[in-house]
């Protein structure tokens, strides 16, 4: 049986067992969830970019930023087959809301419910992207102590309740303390500890980190580079990517009369131009005659960025993009948000069903804890035979580890382990530091070689201990890729 349907029996155990209580629909829920997308969360600081990045990966301006008494809101973005947005207000039925769009966010009207009795929103809405993940928006956290924060704090790291979200981005700028503390308290200590399994930390507004120089982005992946190596950062998230998501979000959503506005700007001699990129400030108020005005040039600035604006003039100017759609391909680009996609795929998507198993069973673990029942033990015991057997959770204890700096050997060798058992994705290519295209000989060779290596240093009574059950978790990952391999013959 494989991980998801054992976790399907231990519910439906669970569900005889508490059936006629008031815990049954909660298990039904969890028993449906799995069948659900993945749902992730983007967290941060206040004004950390998490709506932008959340309109960046849906490719549609949804989630209003800024201002807006609903930014404080704890707001669910789930794929369905109509336009809705239902308030969840605390201890009432939930309804339905008005909204509406004019060429950018959705606007809610509470009808007169206060944010703050709001528990979450849930706007549903027609969406590839969000078909493969619910994302939820979360307020920012000013410190860990204020309400609103709170807020966000529940949702991840709740007291009494399974965890909403099966994963989290979590956006950093720098790196804040406080950053770290909310991490550390998001990762539960049931499956293993500390976890960073299920989070990925972003550098968010990754083109202002070189004060909008045309070099910004790649300091910033420098800056990312040396983050996700801190043995602090590497303890809570898998890796850190660095994200422009402004451009994305405004390559995404392009429009051709923005275009012509900065054609007006690329088209003046190169030294007036110059003159009139060196502040927002100067961007704004200088030359009249431009026949830009000061509104429109706001507008240019709030959906670019200052680094965008100098960007997009500069491609034109060159004749590297010139039409909406390639100005559209080169922001992306340069955005950073196909590599967040793409780590996003290899470290979450392909490991939806242990990550959804995973929230599952830790839910129950909870469950039969606080909620005990005469044969509710018999369920945890199972719970915790499948944490402690699946194969794909051994390998998350093992990752978890080695994050932790608990297995220790050559530099290289561990690097290897961490690839093998799927640290940097869970793709068998990926784990055996292959190109995603390599052919299945070239993979079974390759893996043969792995497996033969880990069993003889798993063998090997030179090896550490802690190393050496890491090895074993490896050698049951190689055989579990030619097993597959096998299978595809
Ligand atoms: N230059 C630049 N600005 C950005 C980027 N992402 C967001 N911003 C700007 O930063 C401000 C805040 O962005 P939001 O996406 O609302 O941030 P948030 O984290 O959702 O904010 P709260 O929900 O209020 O905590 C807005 O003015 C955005 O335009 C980015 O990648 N680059
Ligand atoms: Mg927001």
């Amino acid at each position: 049986m494989n991980l998801l349907d054992r976790t399907r029996s231990v519910l439906d155990r669970a569900r005889q067992l508490y059936r006629g209580t008031g815990h049954e629909p909660r298990l039904a829920e969890m028993g449906e969830r799995l069948d659900e997308p993945l749902r992730v969360a983007i967290a941060g600081r206040v004004k950390a970019g998490k709506s932008t990045l959340l309109n960046a990966l849906v490719a549609d301006r949804l989630a209003p930023t800024d201002a807006g008494e609903c930014t404080r809101i704890v707001t669910w973005y789930q794929d369905g087959h109509t336009y809705q947005v239902t308030a969840h207000p605390r201890g009432e039925q939930p309804r339905q809301l008005r909204f509406h769009r004019d060429a950018g966010a959705i606007e809610v009207d509470l009808n007169g419910l206060a944010p703050e009795k709001v528990t979450s929103l849930t706007v549903t809405w027609p969406s590839q992207a969000l078909r493969t993940a619910t994302l939820i928006d979360t307020p920012g956290i000013g410190s860990l102590s204020d309400q609103v924060a709170g807020r966000a704090f529940e949702l991840l790291a709740p007291e009494d309740e399974e965890t909403p979200a099966d994963a989290v981005l979590y956006l950093l700028r720098h790196l804040h303390r406080n950053d770290l503390d909310f991490l550390r308290a998001f990762h539960d200590t049931e499956v293993s500890q500390p976890n960073p399994v299920n989070a990925i930390g972003i550098l968010s507004r990754a083109d202002e980190i070189g004060v909008g120089r045309l070099d910004s982005v790649a300091s910033a992946r420098r800056i990312a580079t040396r983050m996700a190596a801190d043995p602090n950062v590497r303890r809570v998230v898998q890796t850190v990517v660095p994200v422009a998501g402004l451009l994305a979000e405004t390559a995404a959503t392009l429009t051709e009369s923005e275009v012509a506005q900065l054609r007006k700007v690329a088209e003046l001699p190169v030294r007036e131009a110059e003159s009139l990129l060196l502040s927002a400030d100067r961007f704004v108020q200088q030359m009249p005659e431009l026949g830009l005005t000061s509104i429109e040039r706001e507008a240019l600035l709030a959906r670019f960025g200052m680094y965008g604006v100098r960007l997009v003039i500069s491609m034109m100017r060159h004749k590297v993009a010139t039409t909406a759609t390639e100005l559209a391909a080169e922001l992306t680009d340069r955005s950073g948000i196909s590599d967040l996609r793409e780590v996003l795929s290899s470290l979450f998507f392909e490991r939806r069903d242990v990550l959804k198993s995973r929230s599952a069973l830790l839910a129950l673990d909870r469950l039969t804890r606080t909620e005990p029942r005469s044969g509710s033990e018999a369920v945890a015991a199972e719970v915790e035979e499948i944490i402690a057997s699946a194969h794909p959770f051994r390998e998350l204890q093992v990752l978890s580890a080695i994050r932790a700096g608990w297995v220790t050997g050559k530099p290289d060798v561990v690097a290897e382990l961490e690839r093998l058992i799927g640290g940097a994705g869970a793709a068998t290519p990926l784990r055996l530091g292959l190109p995603a295209d390599a052919d299945d000989p070239t993979v079974a060779a390759a893996a043969g070689d792995a497996l033969a290596r880990w069993q003889r240093r798993a063998e090997n009574p030179l090896t550490g201990h802690e190393l050496a059950i890491a090895a074993r978790v490896a050698i049951r990952s190689c055989e579990g890729m030619l097993a597959a391999l096998q299978e595809r013959r």
